[in-house]
């Protein structure tokens, strides 16, 4: 979803930009008062944070107010996860398995996707940075999971998901277990999605809930009819 900046969003974005963590820690408590966090997460920072990931690419953002950046989403997404918002519910739905593909640690999209499958009632079992392809589905086995989530930011690391795919094929899992694939690069390269044989994607956490929805029940299709 397209959003333009409100002078909230600007705020916002100008005390990230003069690393005042504070200041921008009080805006987004000021705002989750009356919206509450899981909406502060995808309404007011997200926006804020996809700017500040624009900058990035045109150089104009230092690596220490990006550090800024990460470390206020963070504390959004620790008050999300304590808030009733996003936990107060024993979870309802899964367990799914999630995590960042090996040798990729931008983990601020997964936990953020993380967060609203919680919220949203799924028992998600994160697996963290780095996980190596193997280690998805041995997991999803152990724990009768039946959707897998990968996360990858680049190109590069986006391509070794492909590796679960294949493993998934060779254990004869496809269908009865749905990977989803989600990261900045699938919003860029949609064509990836299908490289890498993903079963679907959603471009935010906020949209994360809806596709799990759906792969819950393809999964389940699968096995009722096998
Ligand atoms: C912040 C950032 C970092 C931080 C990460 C901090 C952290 N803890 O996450 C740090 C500084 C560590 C970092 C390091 C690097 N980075 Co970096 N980084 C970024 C940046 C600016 C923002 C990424 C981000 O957090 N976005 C905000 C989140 C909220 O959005 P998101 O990730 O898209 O996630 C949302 C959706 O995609 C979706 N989603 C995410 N995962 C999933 C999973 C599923 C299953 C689903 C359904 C949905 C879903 O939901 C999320 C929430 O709404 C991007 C630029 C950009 N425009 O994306 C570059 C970027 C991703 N990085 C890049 C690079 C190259 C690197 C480095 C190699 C730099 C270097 N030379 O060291 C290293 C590599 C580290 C590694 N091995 O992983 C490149 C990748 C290029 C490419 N396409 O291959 C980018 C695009 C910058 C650029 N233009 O060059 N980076």
């Amino acid at each position: 979803m397209e959003q333009s900046l409100t002078s909230e969003h600007e705020e916002l974005l100008r005390l990230i930009v003069d690393a005042d963590r504070d200041g921008a820690n009080a805006l987004i408590d000021r705002w989750a008062d009356e919206h509450g966090y899981t909406n502060a997460l995808s309404d007011l920072l997200e926006p804020v944070l996809r700017e500040i990931g624009d900058r990035w690419g045109r150089d104009e953002i230092s690596l220490a107010q990006g550090f800024v950046a990460g470390k206020i989403a963070e504390d959004t997404l620790t008050k999300a996860l304590a808030s009733a918002d996003g936990s107060g519910r024993p979870p309802v739905r899964g367990p799914v398995v999630v995590g960042n593909i090996e040798d990729d640690f931008h983990s601020l999209g997964r936990k953020m996707v993380v967060t609203f499958l919680r919220a949203a009632g799924w028992q998600v079992i994160d697996l963290g940075n780095d996980v190596p392809p193997h280690e998805f589905i041995a997991r999803a086995v152990e724990s009768d999971a039946r959707i897998i989530g990968v996360s990858a930011m680049m190109l590069v690391t986006a391509r070794t998901i492909r590796q679960v795919r294949d493993e998934l094929d060779r254990l004869g899992l496809s269908g009865r277990v749905q990977l989803a694939v989600g990261g900045a690069v699938f919003k860029l390269r949609p064509e990836l999605v299908a490289e890498v044989g993903g079963d679907g994607t959603a471009d935010s956490a906020l949209a994360a809930p809806t596709l799990f929805d759906e792969l819950w029940r393809r999964a389940h299709d699968r096995s009722d009819a096998a």
